[in-house]
């Protein structure tokens, strides 16, 4: 246990759950728990969707959720819809507008075949997702959504995960002067997490290779107290969520496609652009990718989760 009752083994637990979750719902159409080997059948014939965002998107939903479990999310890159969509259903949000999403085998198929999938759910965040207000297909939008939610609002508390290539768009860049408009007498508290990963599609972000300095000055300069936190140490992320001030702006480090796949012939993954989309796009016909795919489900250890997670009707 960890200060105000926080357990972050807990945390971890649900970051892993959500992983696994993540990665499921882009693979996998059958033997969802691994109970017999990987096989190709298991494999969905047409691969979409986005990993590399989901592992941070995991870590930030995590802590906000265990420390403000009444929070407004906010997601600016919706296309780590596999990460909000996994949370949803941990937390029994979806199940209580999709009612096949129980905390059970049947809930996790119903989660991952309809993943990108004709009359499923889409790829992207969408208005068919629950609590939703911005779609985030396209860029930009987030911290002004989140800024406007709060409008009129005293009681709300508002989180907003800002993808680092987000905030290279000049919506984005623009919203940062937001805060000066807010009296937060009248209106909720936002608080801005930029999701520095430090890749966008197919290249590194600006932010991603500017200095620590360069960051901290930058978020100074439109008034926030901009503090940078390793999304992989919880214990810290804690901390700092213990010590927020109205201003309070979260630069949170984490390597794109974090527990992923490290290599893929030859080309780096994790912590790299090529962590952005589907990392092995071959596992239906690749034996090779196929194996490392199974040994990249089987690293998250589900089954215990799982165990703990369900109830079987
Ligand atoms: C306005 C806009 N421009 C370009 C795109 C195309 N696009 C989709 S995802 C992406 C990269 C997003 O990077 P980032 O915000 O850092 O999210 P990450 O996946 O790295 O978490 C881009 C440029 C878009 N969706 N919207």
């Amino acid at each position: 246990m960890y200060g105000l009752g926080i357990d972050i083994n807990k945390i971890n637990r649900r970051i892993r759950f959500c992983n696994y979750l993540s990665v499921a719902q882009i693979f996998l159409q059958d033997n969802f728990l691994l109970n017999r080997p990987l096989e190709f059948a298991d494999v969905k014939p047409r691969l979409l969707g986005h990993w590399g965002s989901c592992p941070g998107i995991n870590i930030a939903y995590a802590n906000l959720k265990a420390r403000f479990p009444k929070m407004q999310f906010i997601l600016g890159p919706g296309h780590g819809f596999p990460a909000l969509q996994a949370n949803l259903y941990f937390d029994g949000d979806l199940f209580n507008y999709y009612p096949d999403a129980t905390p059970n085998l049947h809930g996790i198929e119903y989660v991952c075949k309809n993943f990108s999938w004709p009359y499923g759910f889409p790829s992207h965040a969408s208005p068919m997702t629950p609590g939703v207000i911005a779609e985030g297909g396209e860029l930009g939008y987030s911290l002004a959504t989140a800024y406007g939610a709060a409008l009129g609002k005293p009681e709300k508390f508002i989180t907003v995960l800002i993808g680092d290539g987000e905030l290279e768009t000049a919506t984005a860049l623009a919203s940062l002067n937001l805060n000066k408009l807010l009296d937060s007498n009248k209106n909720g508290h936002v608080l801005p997490i930029l999701h520095l990963n430090g890749y966008k599609i197919s290249a590194p972000t600006i932010y991603g290779r500017s200095s620590e300095r360069e960051l901290l000055q930058l978020f100074r300069g439109f008034g926030y107290d901009p503090v940078i936190v390793d999304g992989t140490d919880t214990e810290a992320f804690q901390t700092i969520l213990n010590c927020l001030n109205p201003n309070t702006f979260i630069i949170m480090k984490t390597p794109k496609g974090y527990t992923g796949p490290k290599e893929v012939d030859g080309i780096k993954i994790e912590g790299n652009c090529a962590a952005h989309q589907v990392p092995l796009p071959n596992a239906k016909t690749d034996r090779a990718q196929l194996a490392m795919l199974e040994n990249w489900l089987k690293s998250y250890n589900f089954e215990e989760l799982y165990h703990e997670f369900a109830y079987e009707n």
